[in-house]
């Protein structure tokens, strides 16, 4: 078989770089896009950076994103690229609009107008059931987001579908659950504990600062999404799937083993901040995945427990060579 080639948006993230990881092990040519920065964002791929291709676009920009489409010829486009931190859709709604909404339509036209056989993965989120219509969260659960994240997630979802209806692209949209691992961005709940974990346990600070410990996520590992994303462009026929663990937590069950994991008490260390808080909450969170599992035959691996360990573990590591002496 000829070798297939792969491009990926968003390939410096945290997805990006277990599905280049992934790809590269199935054979794979990997292409990435990645947008013009003054500084190296490598860091999540610098391990495998020799093995891929980087190419530079941005979401904002069309003529750069046909021209890549045109130049690379890819059998698969996996579009992970977004402005994807829900706080920040409050402060920068527009340009989530741009980013998380339109970036999909440009790519989707990218593809329409340089080949329409190429197939497409869009990365639909669970934010985009918010105020949920019910529990568990399954592909035919109504959405109703309640983050400008969440709202641009939705017209990329419905854009997807719609070009799959429309013009007849291979375009599908997996609604991932939160998954977490020790690349996740530090600005997220799960990465923030683990890193504060680490820190005050090594006595780099003393104190961890965070919102609402109520919120409930159905929590996984990445490197257990990014098998199914490839999954879904690999079957017959194109559709979605939800991708989720069918576990919830809350965020203070996260905290307690995070800090039970290093033998220490949450409640002597963490401080609820309601500068954390967001004008508009997403209260519960689990998913439905046993379309998942029956079609594509996809089961995540790593358990809630495991995934909290490995968080702790990982950064207390790094994290190490700048304790006091
Ligand atoms: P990250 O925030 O870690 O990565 C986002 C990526 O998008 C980065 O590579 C970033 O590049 C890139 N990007 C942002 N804006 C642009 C732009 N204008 N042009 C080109 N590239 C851009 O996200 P994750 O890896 O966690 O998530 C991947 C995708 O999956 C996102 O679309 C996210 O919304 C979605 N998702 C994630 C879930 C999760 O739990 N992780 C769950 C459900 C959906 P740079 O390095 O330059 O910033
Ligand atoms: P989320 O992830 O919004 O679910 O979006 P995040 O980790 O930011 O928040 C999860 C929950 O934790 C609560 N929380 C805090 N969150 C942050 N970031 N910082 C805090 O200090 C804190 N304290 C409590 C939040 O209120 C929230 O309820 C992630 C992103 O990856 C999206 O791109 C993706 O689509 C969804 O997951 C599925």
């Amino acid at each position: 078989m000829p070798q297939k080639t792969a491009l990926i948006t968003g390939i410096t993230g945290q997805d990006g770089s277990f599905l280049a990881e992934f790809l590269l092990e199935q054979g794979y040519r990997v292409v990435g896009m990645t947008r013009r920065s003054s500084t190296d964002v490598h860091e999540r791929i610098q391990h495998i950076v020799d093995d891929v291709t980087i190419v530079s676009g941005d979401l904002l920009d069309q003529s750069s994103m046909t021209s890549i489409v045109a130049e690379i010829k890819p059998d698969e486009i996996y579009n992970l690229a977004a402005q994807s931190f829900v706080p920040a859709s409050w402060t920068q709604p527009v340009l989530t609009g741009e980013f998380t909404g339109l970036g999909v339509t440009r790519m989707l036209e990218a593809i329409r107008t340089v080949d329409p056989t190429i197939r497409f993965y869009q990365a639909s989120s669970s934010e985009m059931f918010g105020k949920v219509q019910a529990v568990p969260q399954s592909e035919t659960t109504p959405f109703y987001p309640r983050s400008p994240y969440g709202v641009a997630k939705v017209y990329g979802h419905w854009i997807t579908v719609n070009y799959r209806e429309s013009y007849d692209i291979f375009a599908v949209s997996g609604i991932a659950f939160n998954h977490e691992s020790q690349r996740r961005g530090k600005e997220f709940v799960t990465r923030k504990i683990s890193d504060g974990v680490a820190r005050i346990k090594l006595g780099i600070q003393n104190e961890l600062r965070l919102g609402n410990l109520d919120a409930q996520r159905d929590w996984g590992f990445a490197g257990d999404y990014v098998r199914a994303m490839w999954m879904m462009l690999q079957q017959p026929r194109a559709d979605d799937y939800v991708l989720a663990t069918g576990r919830t937590h809350s965020v203070r069950d996260f905290v307690r083993l995070a800090f039970e994991a290093v033998g220490l008490r949450w409640e002597d260390h963490v401080i609820v901040d309601p500068r954390f808080y967001r004008p508009a909450e997403v209260d519960l969170l689990v998913g439905d995945a046993s379309k998942a599992n029956r079609a594509l035959g996809w089961r995540p691996e790593v358990s809630f427990e495991q995934l909290v360990e490995q968080m702790v573990v990982a950064d207390l590591g790094r994290l190490r060579p700048f304790a006091p002496a």
